[in-house]
């Protein structure tokens, strides 16, 4: 895959996602531990940033967005996570624990990355 990582424009989920679209790709989708490995290395010492996981159309079936990459082939999940329910349905690869993901909500604003 070809990246593009936005890091001067935090953005909500919605228009991370449509930044992405409009430039032909769509919201980073982790098909493998070594995607998410080569990422979350290339994130070190950056804020945290967007991905294509979510789980706005039900709660709690995790979806990549855009994709019908399967979600649970994967469990890259900080400890805890997901947390937050109904509340927070957006997924992003979170700086504080070292870039595992976390759920938090879609209207906060972050950094994000298309591919
Ligand atoms: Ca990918
Ligand atoms: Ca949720
Ligand atoms: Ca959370």
């Amino acid at each position: 895959s070809c990246y593009s990582f936005e890091t001067s424009n935090p953005t909500t989920w919605q228009e991370a996602k449509q930044a992405c679209l409009e430039k032909g790709g769509r919201l980073v989708v982790m098909e493998t531990d070594e995607e998410f490995d080569f990422i979350a290395e290339i994130l070190r010492g950056n804020e945290d940033v967007w991905t294509g996981a979510n789980d706005i159309a039900e709660e709690g079936n995790w979806i990549w967005e855009g994709s019908d990459h399967q979600f649970e082939d994967l469990n890259r999940w900080g400890r805890g996570e997901p947390s937050g329910r109904t509340i927070e349905n957006c997924g992003e690869m979170y700086k504080d624990i070292d870039f595992a993901l976390n759920d938090i909500r879609c209207n906060a604003v972050n950094d994000y990355i298309c591919e």
